[in-house]
């Protein structure tokens, strides 16, 4: 009887040290949670306008190649560039389209917001 009750105890010890495991953890968590929060501070957004022809649409990655003149509002000067795109965004234009359009720039990629032929 004694035997059964020890070895109940002794199954219930790494029981208790996992639970202890779990406890020590959680302030870990919380601090790799803040430090996602630091990386995630959000860039500034800048949104531009510009015409270009579109060189070439991938509906399947949501990718738009734009061959855009300048973009005054982000200072580029006229390029070659991929940009995210929507496939709604993407519906009413085919590669060789004139087209102007309006980007959101957070510094790194760009994804057009609104697309269309130019009048
Ligand atoms: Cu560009």
């Amino acid at each position: 009887m004694k035997k059964i009750v020890l070895m109940a105890s002794l199954a219930a010890l790494p029981l208790g040290l996992a639970g202890c495991d779990k406890k020590t953890e959680a302030p870990k968590a919380e601090a790799s949670a803040d430090a996602m929060g630091d990386m995630a501070m959000p860039a500034e957004v800048k949104h531009g306008k510009g015409t270009g022809t579109v060189t070439a649409i991938d509906p399947a990655k949501g990718t738009v190649a734009l061959d855009h003149g300048e973009i005054a509002e982000l200072q580029w000067p006229a390029m070659k560039m991929g940009f995210a795109a929507k496939p709604e965004v993407l519906k009413d234009v085919k590669v060789g389209d004139k087209v102007q359009f309006e980007i959101d720039w957070d510094g790194k990629a760009g994804t057009v917001t609104a697309i269309g032929m130019e009048p």
